[in-house]
């Protein structure tokens, strides 16, 4: 690429506990693209082994999150070249993440943007954002799990009419479909309300965090009975921690806990 500025920005919050990770082709939209993905995957991966780090926002700015991947880079593309680099493969790296990740909308979240938006833990969207798989005008269904993780999401109803008729939904649309866990006043930052969320959570012992997220997820891989077999076994480990034993030691003494992270 020729471009002078980072396809992602990457900076931390005031109290050093959030990476904050700002997707930055502005003139095009935030398009999505693999040197795009190469950059982020690197700062997750970075977000991720750093003790610091307790939570990561991931955002387009206030103005769009992404009106998905690179049409232009793509669209010469032929069936041996996709398979062979193994195509949108290194595109889902964010999902394999262990820290929480709080995904912020604004504007556009279109066909690739949707499906990054959909990967995050817990999404904001202002109620002025935009949703969408138009990947069916284009000749193609969505790759990055959004036929997939939008029937999970919405349910299938709805996840088909998003493929199949190009529908467009708002952020108050995606708020009450469950799509999106708060919803931003149009004239409101997403960027901000996102990085509250991340610092409440960044302000928690770091492995519950993790072990819940993990858990969670779990629901979405395993039957009911392994994945209440999953939770209890996590739960049971983590009377293994000093966070246990400080947390509910600073509950008796109604005291602030102070975690160990370990
Ligand atoms: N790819 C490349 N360039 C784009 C894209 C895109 N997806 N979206 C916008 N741009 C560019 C435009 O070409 C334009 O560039 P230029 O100024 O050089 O002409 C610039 O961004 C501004 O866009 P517009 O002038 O079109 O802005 P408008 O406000 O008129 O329209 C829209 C905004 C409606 C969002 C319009 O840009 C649009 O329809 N964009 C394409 C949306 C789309 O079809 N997205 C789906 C792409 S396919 C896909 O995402 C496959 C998913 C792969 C998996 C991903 C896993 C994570």
């Amino acid at each position: 690429s020729t471009q002078a500025e980072p396809l992602v920005l990457s900076r931390r919050s005031d109290s050093g506990k959030v990476q904050i990770l700002t997707l930055n082709r502005p003139k095009a939209l935030n398009a999505l693209s693999t040197p795009l993905f190469d950059v982020l995957n690197v700062e997750l991966e970075k977000a991720d082994a750093d003790p610091e780090v307790r939570a990561i926002v991931l955002t387009g700015g206030d103005k769009v999150f992404a009106a998905g991947a690179d049409i232009k880079e793509m669209k010469d593309k032929t069936f041996s070249e996709a398979y062979s680099t193994n195509f949108l493969g290194s595109w889902a790296k964010l999902a394999t993440i262990k820290k929480p990740i709080v995904g912020a909308v604004a504007g556009y979240a279109l066909g690739g943007g949707c499906e990054l938006a959909l990967m995050t833990d817990i999404l904001v969207a202002s109620e002025k954002a935009t949703f969408g798989q138009p990947e069916i005008t284009l000749g193609i269904i969505p790759g990055g799990g959004g036929t997939q993780r939008l029937v999970k999401t919405i349910g299938k109803a709805r996840a088909m009419d998003l493929t199949l008729t190009n529908r467009k939904i708002t952020g108050k649309e995606a708020y009450d479909w469950g799509l999106a866990a708060r919803l931003v006043p149009a004239d409101q930052s997403v960027t901000e309300e996102a990085v509250k969320i991340a610092e409440g959570i960044a302000g928690f012992g770091a492995l519950a965090a993790q072990a819940g997220k993990e858990a969670v997820n779990a629901a979405g891989e395993l039957p009911l009975s392994e994945g209440l077999r999953f939770e209890r076994r996590l739960f049971q480990a983590l009377f293994a921690t000093a966070d246990q034993k400080e947390g509910m030691a600073a509950f008796a003494e109604k005291r602030k806990p102070t975690w160990k992270h370990e």
